[in-house]
């Protein structure tokens, strides 16, 4: 009959899918749309605003590294505290330092145009949808 073939190689493209045989997670469902803002006031740069996102509930660190993985005209390092995690170090290219007391400041823009300072850093910060994240370079 028609049916036994038809069900035979549903199973067998089961089995051939990559993810079942490489063990390669599907991709992401990325589920809450943010932008990312990066302003340089001190060295008057034009602000450049990029979209991303985070899985349901997923932390700042993970839509950055979504954005560096997929716009070029995004890339930034961090380096691991031993206490407080990720520290944002560099933003295309320009780091803070401690001569300048310069730094990347993490601040969250509502839809209402409100801007906070998250007491958390990139990877404790879980952003809500249509948040503006703006990474500010500033000093201390
Ligand atoms: C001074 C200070 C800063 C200075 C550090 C300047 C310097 N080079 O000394 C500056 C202004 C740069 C700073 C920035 C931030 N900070 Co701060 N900072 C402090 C403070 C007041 C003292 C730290 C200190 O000197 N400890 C003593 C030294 C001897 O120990 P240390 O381990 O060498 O200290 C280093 C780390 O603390 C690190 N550091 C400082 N802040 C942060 C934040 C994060 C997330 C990480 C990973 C590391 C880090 O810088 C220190 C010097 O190298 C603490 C609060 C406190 N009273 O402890 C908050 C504190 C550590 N910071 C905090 C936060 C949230 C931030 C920011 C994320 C704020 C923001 N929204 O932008 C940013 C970091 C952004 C980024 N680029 O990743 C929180 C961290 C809480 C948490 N669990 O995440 C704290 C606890 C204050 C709070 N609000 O509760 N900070
Ligand atoms: C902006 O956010 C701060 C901190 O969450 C809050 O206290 C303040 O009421 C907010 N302002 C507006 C206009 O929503
Ligand atoms: C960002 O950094 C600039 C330059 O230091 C500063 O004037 C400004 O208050 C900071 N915050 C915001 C929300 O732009």
């Amino acid at each position: 009959m028609e049916l036994m073939p038809s069900l035979l190689s549903a199973a067998l493209l089961l089995l051939l899918s990559p993810g079942t045989l490489t063990g390669v997670p599907k991709m992401d469902a990325v589920s809450v749309p943010i932008g990312v803002e990066v302003r340089n006031l001190l060295h008057n740069s034009r602000p450049l605003t990029l979209s991303t996102g985070t899985v349901y509930r997923g932390i700042l660190l993970g839509a950055l590294k979504r954005l560096m993985s997929t716009n070029a005209n995004f890339a930034f390092t961090y380096t691991e505290d031993r206490n407080y995690g990720p520290s944002l170090d560099s933003v295309n290219g320009l780091a803070g330092n401690d001569y300048d007391r310069t730094y990347w400041e993490l601040l969250v823009e509502t839809p209402d145009g409100n801007i906070t300072r998250p007491d958390v850093g990139i990877g404790c910060y879980i952003p809500n949808a249509n948040e503006n994240i703006i990474l500010n370079f500033t000093t201390w």
